[in-house]
């Protein structure tokens, strides 16, 4: 199966001679397709064609535009297990979490369809008497969509669906690791009769497309996900060209667990969120910062339940955990062991790539729990994107604030305690753009604001009403019907 762009409702090979590179199961090791790898040149058809639609999709009115996404969910809805199997075999994590993960795409297209009948502004009273003031929020135009491998369908979403509630058009780059989903997205875009040109994808590497975007002088918003690393690049080179960037990057997500915590609660929020996802979310938790009294507990008892963690293909309906991504990633997260134990952490278990028998072929990693690390180490400070974590030791709610707060990210946090007054200083201390009390670090709902703090985010945010601050602009808009010349800041001393 080849798959190609799909560039002004048609599906089409690239430009220049055509160059494909082969989609892997990640549990198998099987190939599943072959994607088109795109050039600049593509990028400047597909934007093309996305500046022509954009003008007569800006003034379709909002709720026919929000027709369209109605559809699309509901297409969606009535194809979920189709696409959670295809996203389970391109991506790996496992089919429960896949269809988890559909159905977030399906509660966004509701969701920002009914955005359709509001995209509030707000109406103010003027400084001056017979005249009115008021702010709208108007589309951009053609915008930039560049979305990871590990939400190919909720990311793509967050982003594309307010983009076209607001009136806009897209060049939407998906992972090349996970096209098939992009493909199923632009069929579903064309059985729902989104007009030609508004949705385009453009597949390639993030140094060909990635950047031809960025350079584009059409493409005035660049909405990102990814690693922080290259998140950085999209913001300098987006800076350069006076483009708004939206980024939602890396994370260092931790738990912590109070001495007055319900532990079983806090173990299986641990789970969860450490192991959930094979812990490639950028909300996965990596770090456990537990009070030094119910330490060895909480730790014999995420010890036992890790061993009866299933790995496997997520497929299985009875696999707790998939593979990882591709063999780099394996490797990167097998680096951070030797790290790890040269900075003087206890390995208690894991800490190995997975061989023989059912894992032959995929890319399974064994979960892995580290204890008496130090918030200093790099284990405890730098991302690894896998199910990895790490047990830091804490003497009060204090110091457990610290910690959390000491590393460069500020996606995602969590706090297990039984005391309220903790939990409302905790929602007010812990400095990420996602707070949890009494849950693990993921399972964020789409109709808040998705993002993060510092090295994590650049201020925008991801899904919620947030996400239409990314697409739209401001427009104020004053009307005088007093038939005179009235000066605002000089007519009017109060
Ligand atoms: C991500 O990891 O990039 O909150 C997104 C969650 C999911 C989305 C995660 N709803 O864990």
């Amino acid at each position: 199966m080849k798959l190609t762009n799909f560039v002004n409702g048609q599906w089409q090979e690239a430009a220049e001679e055509t160059r494909f590179t082969p989609v892997i199961n990640p549990a198998s090791g099987k190939e599943l397709a072959h994607v088109q790898m795109s050039s600049a040149e593509d990028v400047d058809r597909a934007v093309a064609a996305a500046k022509t639609a954009q003008k007569s999709w800006a003034k379709v009115p909002a709720p026919k535009r929000a027709s369209y996404l109605y559809e699309i969910g509901r297409i969606m809805k009535e194809r979920k297990e189709q696409l959670a199997q295809t996203l389970t075999k391109e991506m790996g994590k496992v089919i429960e979490e896949g269809r988890g993960e559909v159905q977030e795409g399906i509660d966004m297209a509701f969701y920002m369809a009914g955005e359709g009948r509001r995209l509030f502004g707000e109406t103010t009273p003027s400084e001056l008497a017979d005249k009115f003031a008021m702010s709208v929020r108007a589309p951009i135009g053609v915008v930039g969509l560049i979305t990871p491998w590990n939400f190919p369908v909720a990311i793509a979403t967050w982003k594309s669906f307010p983009a076209i509630v607001a009136g806009n058009s897209f060049i939407w780059k998906p992972a090349t690791e996970t096209p098939m989903m992009a493909c199923e997205m632009g069929r579903i875009f064309k059985e729902a009769g989104l007009p030609d040109g508004v949705a385009n994808i453009v597949f390639g590497a993030g140094s060909e497309v990635g950047t031809a975007m960025i350079e584009h002088p059409d493409i005035k918003v660049i909405s990102f996900t990814g690693s922080t690393e290259t998140g950085r690049k999209v913001a300098e080179a987006g800076g350069r060209n006076l483009k708004k960037i939206s980024l939602e990057m890396g994370g260092k997500n931790a738990v912590i667990v109070m001495e007055d915590a319900d532990l079983e609660l806090a173990v299986e929020g641990i789970l969860w969120s450490a192991f959930g996802t094979a812990g490639q979310r950028c909300t996965a938790c990596s770090r456990v910062i537990v009070h030094k009294d119910v330490k060895e507990e909480l730790q014999k008892r995420l010890l036992t339940k890790m061993g009866g963690l299933t790995i496997g293909d997520g497929l299985d309906e009875s696999v707790k955990i998939g593979p990882v991504i591709n063999q780099k990633a394996l490797e990167k997260i097998h680096s951070y062991i030797e790290i790890g134990k040269q900075e003087g952490a206890s390995l208690l278990a894991g800490g190995e790539i997975l061989r023989g028998g059912h894992y032959d072929g995929g890319n399974y990693y064994a979960p892995t729990l580290f204890s008496d690390v130090d918030a200093s180490m790099r284990i405890a400070r730098e991302e690894i994107f896998g199910p990895v974590i790490s047990i830091i030791e804490i003497d009060s709610f204090e110091a457990a604030i610290e910690v959390n707060n000491s590393v460069i990210y500020g996606l995602s946090s969590s706090i297990y305690t039984r005391d309220v007054n903790r939990a409302f200083k905790a929602q007010r201390d812990l400095d990420t753009g996602i707070i949890y009390i009494n849950a693990g670090t993921t399972g964020a709902e789409i109709h808040l604001p998705f993002g993060g703090t510092k090295g994590t985010g650049n201020g925008h945010r991801d899904s919620g009403v947030a996400a239409l601050d990314v697409f739209t602009e401001w427009k104020s808009v004053y009307v005088d019907f007093s038939g005179k010349l009235q000066r605002a800041q000089i007519d009017n001393e109060i």
